[in-house]
């Protein structure tokens, strides 16, 4: 008798049925997020506490899914709820010490965990106010410099990016004196100076950055000291001199004729006295 083909094709349906259940396999879960694929932003000022992202993933069989963080250092800086996938941040970040964090997630169907690595960018926050380098500042200059000679320069630098990272110089209050490059940090000579009528200046340099809406600043103190030039002629006092001399009169000697005369430079008046602009 000749076999019905229909017969066996059915056979082996209810065969390759019966072996179903161990032919069954878990499907992976998998991360929805598109920075898995890009990175994610996160402003260094984030407060502890805040939370950064949520994870997103799906599993294919529909299991029960758990997110976690992978690895000490990433845990140190973030946590994950496992239920929710929020992620919150731990720790302060602070963009001048790391700019950038690889982190690791996982997420697992309890049967399987998947992970994939975020890039995390810090973005900057003007958090910090311009430095000074090299003080204290100190200079000394003839009183006969001319005007327009530079005759300092001061240095701030300023660890933020951008404008906040910017920094403009200027005398706080102005000085009458002295001008300041506020790009350069160059102290210029602006007026005529006199030894005699002011032998030393103290300035204020305030150094800011040019954030636009909350700028930070710094002062540094820049000591001028003036030094004397021999600018001026010896002065008569008591004018005129006269006297009688007869023709037997001795040689003349000191005591004489008594000539006082005064000098007016500095180093013979005006020793002991400060002057400030
Ligand atoms: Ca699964
Ligand atoms: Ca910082
Ligand atoms: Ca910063
Ligand atoms: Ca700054």
């Amino acid at each position: 008798m000749k076999a019905n083909p229909c017969n066996s094709i059915l056979g082996w349906l209810l065969f390759l049925y019966s072996l179903s259940p161990c032919l069954s396999y878990n499907r992976l879960p998998y991360f929805l997020n598109y920075y898995f694929d890009q990175y994610i932003l996160i402003y260094e000022n984030a407060s502890v506490g805040s939370s950064i992202t949520k994870l997103w993933a799906r599993d294919p069989d529909n299991d029960t899914l758990v997110f976690g963080v992978v690895g000490e250092e990433a845990s140190k800086y973030f946590a994950v709820e496992s239920e929710t996938g929020v992620v919150w941040l731990r720790q302060t970040l602070d963009r001048e010490e790391i700019s950038e964090l690889q982190v690791e997630f996982s997420v697992s169907d309890k049967q399987s965990v998947i992970k994939g690595i975020v890039n995390i960018q810090v973005g900057d926050v003007n958090d910090n106010p311009p430095v000074f380098h090299n003080q204290p500042y100190s200079v000394r200059i003839p009183e006969n410099t001319p005007t327009g000679t530079p005759i300092f320069i001061v240095n701030a630098t300023d660890r933020d990016q951008g404008t906040g990272g910017s920094v403009l110089y200027s005398f706080q209050p102005p000085s009458r004196f002295f001008s300041i490059d506020g790009a350069r940090g160059v102290v210029t000579v602006q007026r005529p100076l006199d030894y005699e009528t002011t032998r030393a200046y103290q300035l204020q340099v305030n150094g800011t950055d040019q954030d636009k809406d909350h700028p930070l600043s710094t002062l540094a103190n820049l000591a001028i000291t003036i030094t004397d030039i021999q600018d001026m002629d010896p002065i008569f006092v008591n004018l005129p001199y006269s006297t009688n001399i007869y023709e037997n009169s001795p040689p003349v000697s000191s005591s004489f004729l008594y000539i006082s005369s005064i000098v007016v430079d500095i180093w013979k008046c005006m020793l002991d006295e400060d002057h400030f602009d």
